[in-house]
């Protein structure tokens, strides 16, 4: 079974509408209006689609956002049966802040196919390589990078390396600089960060680190059509945790993910500009119309490219 391509079409239109809803708020200091203005439009959206959709990821349950809940239904009840992973506003901070790199984001597979995570952190690595072995969330910094090294043909100091700002990797942080590979540091947004492997022109090699589980599922759906790789273990910190991903049919909590454990089959997956970004420009407004531009995975047809569309705004 595959996902009919005119979905591709529905999906660039969902992001885009929520993009655009959320772009209301860039700059006005205010994460909850803009996330709930994402929020607000996706599900009205969603619910328009002749589907029969669930969420298996929703949105801004760490930090008790406005949000699409897990298991919640949506569509019109007639349809294919999706499951459904969204990030209405990816970059809270960056949209209030009116700061580049703000999107609006889904992923969608058929029922069973996409892996239902806790919200809660996880560790990632993804890469321009799609062989086992080249780079592994269980090889130390130094092994990945000499490992990738030798596979680009690249020197460590032409190695440009995606981290999230966080105290949590200094270590790494360290280490990187120590090899003089090229780091780049984000602030937030690591569906983005890890989707920058996907091609030359946004010259990172590795993304690596502790970031969002929800987030790392996002990105492995779209690096699934590229020849990339991707690794994911969740992190359980609490009992809470420890609980509630027993309950979402985890067994294995230190379990290493690899990208089609997490998703199989087809997939589509959009991501739409809010603010400016690496990825994707933002929305622009012209009197009745607005632009957006989405960068768009469709695993059957093998489509991966960005979408910009003019639309009324109406
Ligand atoms: C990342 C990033 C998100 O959360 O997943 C990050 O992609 C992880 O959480 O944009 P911490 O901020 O606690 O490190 C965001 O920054 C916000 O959801």
């Amino acid at each position: 079974m595959t996902i009919d391509k005119k979905f591709v079409d529905h999906f660039v239109n969902i992001t885009s509408r929520a993009a655009l809803a959320s772009s209301y708020f860039v700059g006005k200091k205010d994460k909850i209006a803009a996330d709930k203005a994402a929020v607000d439009s996706m599900r009205y959206q969603l619910n328009n689609l002749e589907m029969q959709g669930r969420i298996v990821i929703g949105e801004g349950e760490l930090d008790e956002a406005p949000m699409l809940y897990i298991g919640e239904k949506l569509g019109t009840n007639t349809g294919p049966e999706f499951d459904i992973a969204v990030d209405p506003l990816e970059g809270t901070n960056f949209a209030a802040n009116n700061l580049p790199g703000a999107l609006s984001v889904i992923a969608v597979a058929e029922r069973g196919n996409l892996f239902k995570a806790p919200e809660t952190y996880m560790e990632k690595i993804s890469t321009k390589a799609k062989e086992k072995n080249v780079v592994d969330l269980d090889f130390s910094v130094k092994k990945n990078i000499f490992n990738l090294s030798e596979y680009l043909n690249k020197k460590p100091e032409n190695l440009t390396a995606c981290i999230l700002d966080r105290p949590r990797h200094i270590n790494i942080i360290k280490e990187l600089n120590k090899l003089n590979v090229k780091i780049k540091l984000i602030t937030d947004g690591d569906v983005s960060g890890a989707l920058l492997v996907t091609d030359d022109k946004y010259d990172v090699d590795l993304f690596l680190g502790t970031g969002g589980g929800p987030e790392g599922v996002l990105a492995a759906s779209a690096l699934d059509v590229f020849e990339c790789s991707f690794q994911g273990r969740f992190l359980f910190e609490t009992n809470d945790d420890k609980k509630r991903a027993k309950e979402m049919g985890i067994v294995n909590l230190s379990k290493k993910y690899e990208l089609n454990e997490i998703v199989s089959g087809d997939s589509i997956f959009c991501a739409t500009g809010i603010t400016p970004g690496d990825l994707v420009s933002g929305i622009e407004i012209h009197k009745n119309e607005f632009i957006s531009e989405t960068f768009v995975t469709h695993k059957h047809t093998g489509l991966k490219k960005l979408i910009k569309l003019k639309q009324n705004i109406g």
